[in-house]
């Protein structure tokens, strides 16, 4: 790239200086004492050529490692500057525990060279690598390398290397015997992360930075440590766990109206009908198309009393139109983002030239949070962040000098925790700081609701604010095949509510793409269609009778499972782990399972295999095949589903909507271990509301044992103060044993007792 890369700890250069107070001391210097400038520029030249003579892949020692949680030691390289990379990853700053453990093996290795900053950890040993986040190429990252500058990449390749919308700097290694660790590199500068099997590095464009290495017992230990590290999401709403249909763009009220009529005459489950940017007026944020969308809060209403949510736009781009509130605002309260010079910096998006609240400061973050007032009053439930990375279309510039994006010299102004820096220590910050400052707005605007936002680009620990999907994709086999890795990719760096554009977004989606897609996507943590202007329907029905039928049974999988599901999302909530997680979870120590990336599990005890999937490999044990809804079977386009022995999996009813009652009866799927036991968890609340957060809750153990010929099911333990019963009366279990189904029912507080034959 020719671009010039400007770092803060390099001496600025005139004309593309941030630092106002240094190039104002160098212009000073040269009108008044010319010669001593000439001198000190000889002299730093000299101390240059040196340092790159001799001091090339400088090794910087480490200043100072500590233990800051269990089995989690953080390494801090001499000359770490936090004004020069402050930390926009971490939850919180780490408090020190101490000196690092006695037998400690993992210790990186610091570089400082030209101004840039580089770490390693070596490897021995066979070790599986993961992580990276937003990925494409294999699930098994050795002998990968991505690029982390958070980019609007539409119709990525699926081959990996690829610049993606999300930055994510950690990787996760498994040992043989199972055990794990994992690095956090702390910082959001411009770099490249190489994980080869023999070392994982992360080269930056930028300062000094911490890292965190977590090493325990096993991958799940290691990815609650993260989550200690950088925290977990928000315990979502149920609605946002059911069926989303989005499109770029439902243009009209009519048009959405069509849409959710439909799925409930066609008795075809969804939650959520998705506003894309047409709804805007010109596409400028936070207003609605006076003839397309002339009363949003009446469409809205009527949504939501057909058991629909709604979930809008708003992009970061604020077209500069005088006469528009929101550019006149962000003006007065002096939130863009400046050109050294001053000026706003200014960038083509949808709505023609825009400027972008600088979000590194705290005011403008603010000035946005409080955009969201009046907005969400229009009965709008969630919203969706895009372009986020800032995408800019820069297309009238030579195409050897686009960015896509900001100029990496572009200041932005920080504040409260932040320093003052460039775009290239920002950029891949941008979109995880407007995502606060968005869900910020949104709890401030609906206090007592659970805030619902997704976001396109994103940082490692961002989490905390979005939910995210994988970008623009592909109608294609490749990128249905990818949507399985990049989904557990993202699952095992911190973020657990992800998904892919099922059916795919560019390019025409034919039925048997679709209904392969859908046949799993149901399986996926964030489920929802979508598809891109110019394109044909992509609606369930779209693709005619036989695929309608397809996706009507997928969907209603995802409904009867979501009190699985949902009780997997509080887990998430709790501790870090991921929803959705990749097979060779079952058993760490099962090195077949490691590059297995087309079965996937949900939680610890569904099994998902596509119906694409060419000799998956599965793990040993007891699995057995689990169905949830009549025609399944025969059905070649719906994954197959096995429950793990030992395991109690909850089920509901099938409902077309979150609204509905799903216990009606509670279903228990039962599955026993080689010693004629089970256990399984369902955590239910009300669906929304904080309310759980003082006790409104109720997590139910499950347990089953076989005595001689009868297999008794019971209520073990319960928690929480809400008052199940009510929710909750009849059970029905269905015994899966060797193939064959025993069914049985009873109650909640008697338990069922099932008689099975062997012969
Ligand atoms: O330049 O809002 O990834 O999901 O439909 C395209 C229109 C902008 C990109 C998003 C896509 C969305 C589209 N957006």
């Amino acid at each position: 790239m020719n671009t010039h890369h400007y770092t803060a700890s390099m001496p600025p250069e005139r004309g593309t200086s941030i630092a106002p107070a240094n190039v104002l001391w160098q212009e000073a210097a040269c009108s008044t004492w010319p010669c001593p400038m000439l001198l000190m520029k000889g002299l730093l030249a000299l101390v240059w050529i040196f340092c790159v003579l001799y001091v090339d892949a400088a090794t910087v020692p480490i200043q100072k490692s500590s233990r800051v949680g269990e089995g989690i030691v953080e390494f801090i390289p001499q000359g770490f500057d936090p004004s020069q990379t402050p930390s926009l990853i971490l939850k919180e700053e780490p408090v020190s525990l101490g000196k690092t453990p006695t037998g400690w093996t993992l210790y990186p290795e610091f570089t400082f060279t030209a101004n840039k900053a580089s770490a390693s950890l070596q490897l021995t040993g066979e070790i599986s690598l993961y992580g990276g986040g937003e990925v494409t190429g294999p699930l098994l990252r050795n002998g990968q390398y991505i690029k982390l500058w958070n980019t609007d990449t539409g119709a990525y390749g699926v081959d990996g290397g690829k610049r993606l919308y999300q930055s994510h700097p950690w990787v996760l290694g498994v040992r043989r015997d199972g055990t794990a660790f994992g690095i956090l590199f702390d910082t959001s500068w411009k770099s490249e992360l190489t994980t080869n099997s023999n070392k994982i590095e992360l080269n930056t464009e930028g300062a000094l930075f911490r890292i965190y290495i977590i090493d325990r017992a096993s991958p799940k230990e290691v990815l609650k440590g993260l989550a200690e590290l950088t925290g977990t999401i928000q315990m979502p709403a149920r609605w946002t766990l059911g069926y989303h249909q989005c499109r770029f763009s439902y243009g009209t009220e009519e048009r959405v109206r069509e849409i959710a009529d439909t799925f409930r005459a066609k008795n075809l489950p969804c939650d959520v009908i998705w506003m894309d940017i047409d709804y805007m007026d010109g596409y400028r944020v936070f207003t609605f198309h006076p003839q397309n969308f002339p009363d949003p809060r009446a469409l809205n209403d009527d949504l939501h009393k057909k058991g629909f949510h709604a979930v809008y736009m708003i992009d970061p781009g604020v077209k500069a139109d005088n006469n528009y509130s929101v550019y006149q605002s962000g003006k007065s309260n002096d939130v863009w983002v400046k050109r050294s010079n001053g000026q706003e910096y200014q960038g083509k998006v949808w709505p023609g030239y825009c400027t972008f609240p600088d979000f590194t400061m705290p005011k403008a973050r603010e000035w946005w949070a409080q955009l969201y007032k009046d907005f969400l009053a229009k009965g709008i439930d969630g919203v969706w962040n895009d372009m986020n990375e800032p995408a800019v279309n820069d297309d009238d510039i030579p195409e050897n000098q686009r960015l896509g994006t900001m100029p990496y010299d572009t200041p932005h102004r920080g504040g409260g925790n932040l320093p003052a820096g460039s775009h290239l220590l920002y950029h891949n910050a941008y979109g995880r700081l407007m995502v606060e400052a968005s869900l910020n707005g949104i709890l401030a605007a609906n206090p007592e609701k659970r805030p619902f936002l997704l976001t396109r680009a994103n940082l490692l620990g961002g989490q905390r604010y979005a939910a995210t999907w994988t970008g623009d994709n592909w109608a294609g086999w490749e990128h249905l095949k990818l949507s399985v890795p990049m989904s557990l990719s993202l699952g095992l760096s911190g973020q657990p509510f992800s998904g892919p554009d099922i059916g795919g977004f560019l390019n025409n989606t034919d039925g048997d793409l679709w209904a392969h897609w859908l046949g799993f996507g149901v399986f996926l943590p964030f489920v929802r269609g979508h598809a891109c202007a110019g394109t044909n329907d992509k609606e369930p029905w779209a693709f005619g009778a036989e695929i309608e039928k397809t996706s009507r049974i997928a969907l209603e999988r995802r409904y009867r499972l979501l009190p699985y599901i949902y009780t997997l999302f509080y887990e998430a909530h709790q501790t870090g782990l991921p929803v959705m997680a990749p097979v060779f979870f079952a058993n760490p120590q099962d090195l077949r399972l490691r590059n297995e990336e087309q079965a996937f599990l949900l939680g610890d005890n569904l099994l998902v295999i596509p119906a694409f999937a060419e000799n998956p490999t599965l793990p040993f044990g007891i699995w057995e095949n689990l169905n949830l809804i009549d025609g399944e079977q025969s059905d070649k386009y719906q994954a197959k589903l096995k429950i793990k022995g030992g395991s109690i999996i909850p089920a509901g009813k099938i409902i077309r909507n979150t609204n509905e009652k799903s216990f009606d009866p509670l279903s228990l799927f039962v599955c026993l271990d080689e010693s004629g036991k089970a256990a399984g968890q369902l955590y239910w609340d009300a669906g929304d509301g904080w309310d759980f957060l003082c006790g409104d809750y109720s997590l139910l153990t499950f347990s089953a044992e076989k005595t001689a010929n009868t297999v008794k099911i019971n209520l073990l333990s319960k928690q929480g103060n809400r008052k199940i019963e009510k929710e909750i009366d009849k059970i029905k279990v269905e015994l899966l044993l060797n193939g064959k189904v025993y069914t049985g029912s009873g109650s909640l507080k008697n338990g069922v007792n099932i008689s099975i034959n062997l012969i």
